[in-house]
C-alpha cells in the first residue's frame, strides 16, 4: 500500500514535469495544405507542444487540449491537438520541449496524391490472366497468372457437362487469394466508378501508369473495365449470372503462375445475379462515350440478369460441400434489388422499374452501411446524387437516409480523442473497410450538402488508416513511417521480397479473429486487435472491397482540393436505353413448400437448418448458434 503510493506520487511528478514522453499518433503520409490537420497525443494534456520547420523555425504553439477517451483505444485518453493553422507546404516537427513528439510531418497540396494512386494501382497489382511487365509494376513484376480460359463448371451452375468450359479470363483478384466473387467485384467495381464519376476532372487526367496509360481512355476506366470484361463472362446463357470462379480449395502460398488447380464457376443465384445487373447498367453509362458497342452489351447482360433473377427469386447460393473458397453468402437480395431497379431507372426513365423500385422500402431504418453483404447505400448514393432523374420525394429520402447516418457518424466524435469516427462494434472482419465505407457515406454527405463537418470527419477516418491510430501504424503498404509489412497476400509472401506490393489496404484490427491474431485480441482496446503477420488473413488479408473504398475517400479528398471543385449533385447521364420487356408473369414470393426448420448433416455435423419463407436457408448448430 505505502508502497503503491510512493509510486503513484513519483508518477505525478514525473508526469507533470514531462519527463514522462508523451506519444503521438499521427498522419505518416501527409496533410493537404488547406485542410484540417490533427494528431492524437497521450500524456500531454496541457503541455505545450511546438511546431518547427526541417531548419529549425518555429511556426506554432499548441497548448494540448483536454484528454478524452476513445474507447475502441482502450482506457488511455489522448488529447487532439490542431496544427491546422499551418497553411504553408513543407516539412515539420512537433516538440515538447527538446524532445521530438512524433513522427515528421509533411504539408503539400497533393500530400495524398500518391497514396491516393497507389490505391488504384492495387487494382493493376491483383489482375489476373496477364504479366505485370516491369514498367509499369516495377520490382513487382511477375509472370501471367490464371489464363481462366478453359474454366469448368461446378455441379451447383446446374450445369451437367463436367468436360465443358468456358472462358472466363481477366478480373481482379478478390484478396490474398486467387478466386474470383461476383458479390464482392460489383460493389468494389461500383465504388471505384462513382469514384471517377463524381471528380471526372481529377481523374480524366490521373495518369496510374498501367499498359493502357496511352490511349485515350481514363486509367482509371481502363482499370475497372478489365474487371467488367471478366464479370460479363460469368453470365449464363439464360441470364442468371455465377457467384463465383475459384479452384475448389485455396492455393498454397505460391505465385498466380504456380496455382494451376483447375478452376470453376460455382453457383448460380440471385445475389450475383443483382448485383451483376447494377453494375453492369452503371457501366453502360459510363463507357458509353469510350465504346459504345460495349456499353450496349452491358445494358443488355444487365437486363438478362435481371429477368432470371426475377422468374428465380428463391435461387440463393449455397456453398457446396466440396468447395472451400471464400463463399459470400447470405447478401441481402432485396437491397440490391433495390440498388438495380435505381441504376436501370436512371439510364431508362422505364416507367415499369420506377414501379418496382417504389414497392421497395426507402427509409433510414432499413439503411445499413454499405458492404458486400449490403448494397442498400449504393442504391441510395445514386438516388440521391440524380435529382434530374428521380422524383424530389425520392431523392429526399435518399438523402435524409444519407445525411442522417453521416450525422451518427460525427456524433460519434463528441469527446473523441483520437477523432475517428469509428466505434467498439465496428471492429469486425475487415475493420479497415468499415471505416473507408463510412468515410464514403460522410464524403456523399458532403457533396449533398457542402457542410464542411462531413468532409473533415471522412479526412478523420483516412487520417486513421494512415496512422492516427493506438498501434501507430500505416494499414497503407508502402506508406508511412511504420506501415504493414506481412499482409496475408499470396504474391507478397511469395514474391522473395521483403515489402510487400504497395498501396494494399489491410482489413485491420477485427476483435474477433479465431486466427494466429488470436493471442492479440483486447476486448477493451478492440483497435488493438490486430496482428501484422501473413498467417492473420482475419485481421491482415487484403481485399478488393476495402482498398475501393479507401481509394474513394482518399481519392475524392485529393480531387476536391486538387481541383478547388466540389462535385456537382446533378450527375450527368450519357446514355438512354430502351430496355426490352420485362416479364410480365414473375414468380411471386410465396412461401416455398420446405420453409420451416429441420436437422441436416452438413460436414459430418449435424445442423439444424432453417428455411425462411422467402427460401432463404440459415443453418444453426444444435446449441442454437448461428453458423456463418
Ligand atoms: O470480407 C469477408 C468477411 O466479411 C467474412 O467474414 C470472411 C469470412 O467468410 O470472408 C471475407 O472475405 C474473404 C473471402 O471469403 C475470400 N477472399 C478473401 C476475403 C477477405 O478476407
Amino acid at each position: 500500500m505505502e508502497y503503491s503510493k510512493k509510486m503513484m506520487s513519483a508518477f505525478v511528478v514525473l508526469a507533470s514535469t514531462g519527463l514522462f514522453a508523451a506519444t503521438a499518433y499521427q498522419n505518416q503520409v501527409g496533410f493537404i495544405t488547406t485542410s484540417p490537420k490533427q494528431m492524437a497525443v497521450v500524456g500531454a494534456e496541457g503541455q505545450e507542444i511546438v511546431f518547427k520547420t526541417s531548419s529549425g523555425n518555429e511556426v506554432l504553439k499548441v497548448t494540448a487540449p483536454k484528454a478524452e477517451i476513445w474507447t475502441p483505444a482502450g482506457d488511455t485518453a489522448a488529447s487532439l491537438v490542431d496544427f491546422s493553422e499551418i497553411t504553408t507546404a513543407g516539412k515539420y516537427q512537433a516538440y515538447i520541449g527538446d524532445e521530438p513528439l512524433g513522427h515528421p510531418i509533411t504539408i503539400a497540396d497533393n500530400a495524398l496524391e500518391d497514396a491516393a494512386k497507389a490505391s488504384l494501382k492495387f487494382f493493376y497489382f491483383q489482375r489476373a490472366s496477364t504479366a505485370l511487365e516491369e514498367e509499369y509494376a516495377g520490382e513487382y513484376a511477375r509472370a501471367a497468372g490464371h489464363p481462366d480460359t478453359a474454366v469448368k463448371y461446378h455441379a451447383s451452375t446446374g450445369k451437367t457437362d463436367a468436360n465443358a468450359t468456358f472462358n472466363g479470363s481477366k478480373g481482379w483478384y478478390d484478396a490474398g487469394d486467387y478466386g474470383k466473387y461476383i458479390v464482392n467485384s460489383g460493389i468494389s467495381t461500383y465504388t471505384l466508378l462513382q469514384l471517377y464519376q463524381q471528380n471526372k476532372e481529377y481523374f480524366d487526367k490521373l495518369s496510374l501508369n498501367i499498359p493502357e496509360s496511352k490511349n485515350e481512355v481514363p486509367d482509371i476506366l481502363d482499370e475497372i473495365r478489365w474487371n467488367l470484361d471478366w464479370m460479363i463472362t460469368m453470365q449464363d446463357d439464360d441470364g442468371g449470372v455465377f457467384h463465383k470462379l475459384t479452384t475448389k480449395q485455396f492455393a498454397g502460398t505460391v505465385m498466380p503462375e504456380k496455382a494451376t488447380a483447375q478452376r470453376y464457376a460455382i453457383g448460380k443465384g440471385v445475389e450475383a445475379s443483382w448485383n451483376f445487373a447494377a453494375v453492369m447498367t452503371l457501366a453502360s453509362d459510363i463507357y458509353k462515350a469510350y465504346d459504345a458497342e460495349f456499353a450496349s452489351k452491358c445494358i443488355v447482360a444487365a437486363q438478362k440478369a435481371m429477368n432470371w433473377a426475377l422468374a428465380n427469386p428463391y435461387a440463393v447460393y449455397e456453398q457446396p460441400s466440396d468447395v472451400g473458397t471464400g463463399s459470400y453468402t447470405g447478401a441481402t437480395d432485396w437491397a440490391t434489388k433495390l440498388w438495380t431497379y435505381v441504376e436501370l431507372y436512371r439510364v431508362s426513365g422505364n416507367k415499369e422499374i420506377l414501379e418496382l423500385l417504389k414497392k421497395l422500402p426507402i427509409n433510414r431504418k432499413k439503411a445499413r452501411l454499405q458492404s458486400w453483404q449490403q448494397n442498400y447505400m449504393l442504391g441510395m448514393f445514386t438516388l440521391a446524387t440524380n435529382p434530374d432523374v428521380f422524383e424530389q420525394e425520392l431523392v429526399d429520402s435518399a438523402t435524409v437516409i444519407i445525411t442522417s447516418m453521416a450525422d451518427d457518424f460525427v456524433k460519434s466524435l463528441d469527446n473523441n480523442g483520437y477523432g475517428v469516427a469509428l466505434e467498439k462494434e465496428d471492429f469486425y472482419w475487415g475493420s479497415n473497410g468499415v471505416a473507408a465505407n463510412k468515410g464514403m457515406v460522410l464524403m456523399h454527405a458532403y457533396i449533398l450538402t457542402k457542410d464542411e463537418k462531413y468532409l473533415n470527419a471522412a479526412l478523420g477516418i483516412v487520417d486513421y488508416m494512415l496512422g492516427r491510430n493506438p498501434l501507430d501504424k500505416s494499414y497503407l503498404t508502402g506508406y508511412g513511417v511504420n506501415p504493414v509489412m506481412n499482409p496475408h497476400h499470396r504474391p507478397s509472401q511469395a514474391d522473395g521480397i521483403e515489402a510487400p506490393v504497395p498501396g494494399m489496404i489491410s482489413g485491420g484490427p477485427n476483435a474477433s479473429a479465431t486466427d494466429c491474431a488470436k493471442k492479440y485480441i483486447d476486448s477493451k482496446a478492440v483497435a488493438k486487435s490486430y496482428y501484422d503477420n501473413s498467417c492473420s488473413y482475419a485481421t491482415n488479408e487484403v481485399a478488393i472491397n476495402w482498398n475501393a473504398p479507401f481509394a474513394y475517400v482518399i481519392g475524392s479528398i485529393q480531387a476536391i482540393a486538387s481541383t478547388g471543385k466540389t462535385y456537382d449533385v446533378h450527375t450527368p447521364v450519357a446514355a438512354s436505353y430502351e430496355l426490352m420487356s420485362i416479364p410480365a408473369k414473375r414468380a411471386v414470393r410465396v412461401a416455398p413448400t420446405n420453409a420451416g426448420k429441420r436437422l441436416v448433416i452438413r460436414g459430418q455435423k449435424v445442423q439444424v437448418e432453417y428455411v425462411d419463407r422467402n427460401g432463404v436457408k440459415s443453418y444453426f448448430n444444435l446449441g442454437g448458434k448461428r453458423i456463418r
